[in-house]
């Protein structure tokens, strides 16, 4: 799954494709390196980030979306308003990082045949990463995912239309975040596909000391741990180099 932020504001690479065509552009180019789905986001959910009112995450989504009406595509937000338009307009899935919690979500995907990613998260992004706390962080979200995985079905959202993300980085330290990672499997054994985000991010830049331009080879060293953990979802900006990541373990696999 290949990032495609259409914001000004998102951490790693903000403003870069708030422009239609550089966004389109960008997206053709991940497709072309091996991306299976691109994920549009037109609100920054990074730590400290402000929410945008609908109607520009709409214009920023739309037009973008229905030019990519050829290929899988995943549309990253919490408002049920924009998964109905999202849907309307040909997306394939629809990115929570609320796991459909928002009143009316649910019912937005439940009515249509769009697959859906349920994130866990603790907290609101604005505030989350202050002293992130858990009893046992790997119980918590698997019961967590675990129970939106019910809820969804109870809706009508059937389980081959549901992929699971534990949320790295959202609400969590780097040792919950280390922790989920090497627990992996205990989430895959719900029985959902596993995606996992650990690209660019901040507990990267805590182990390594890089600065966010310099997070490559961090991600692509957790790509390969969350594969072996058992996820099918990678959520990633360097596509063509995670390609590689995923070609060597399979190989390595067989
Ligand atoms: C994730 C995500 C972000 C993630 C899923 C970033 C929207 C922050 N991270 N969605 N979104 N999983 N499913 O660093 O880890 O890209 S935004």
């Amino acid at each position: 799954m290949g990032v495609l932020n259409v914001t000004p504001d998102s951490f790693s690479d903000g403003g870069r494709f708030l422009d239609r065509n550089a966004a389109i552009a960008h997206a053709r180019r991940m497709l072309d390196e091996g991306a299976d789905i691109i994920d549009i986001g037109g609100e920054s959910s990074r730590p400290g980030a402000d929410p945008v009112p609908e109607n520009i995450e709409l214009e920023r989504i739309l037009p973008v979306l229905k030019k990519l009406a050829d290929v899988p595509v995943s549309i990253d937000t919490r408002r049920p308003s924009v998964m109905r338009e999202a849907i309307a307009a040909g997306a394939s899935m629809i990115n929570d990082i609320e796991a459909l919690a928002a009143p009316g979500a649910l019912e937005a995907v439940a009515g249509s045949d769009c697959a859906v990613c349920l994130m866990h998260k603790k907290g609101d992004p604005a505030t989350m990463q202050q002293d992130p706390r858990y009893g046992e962080v790997v119980a918590e979200v698997r019961g967590f995912l675990s129970s939106r995985i019910a809820a969804c079905e109870k809706a009508g959202i059937q389980r081959d239309r549901i992929a699971i993300d534990p949320g790295f980085g959202f609400g969590k330290t780097v040792e919950h975040n280390l922790t989920l990672l090497k627990r992996l499997p205990e989430l895959a054994a719900l029985g959902v596909p596993v995606a996992a985000g650990w690209s660019r991010k901040s507990s990267l830049g805590s182990i390594t000391g890089r600065p966010v331009a310099e997070r490559l080879a961090g991600s692509l060293a957790a790509a390969l741990l969350a594969l072996q953990g058992g996820a099918t979802i990678l959520r990633v900006h360097d596509v063509k180099e995670t390609r590689d990541v995923v070609a060597v373990w399979q190989a390595w696999r067989r």
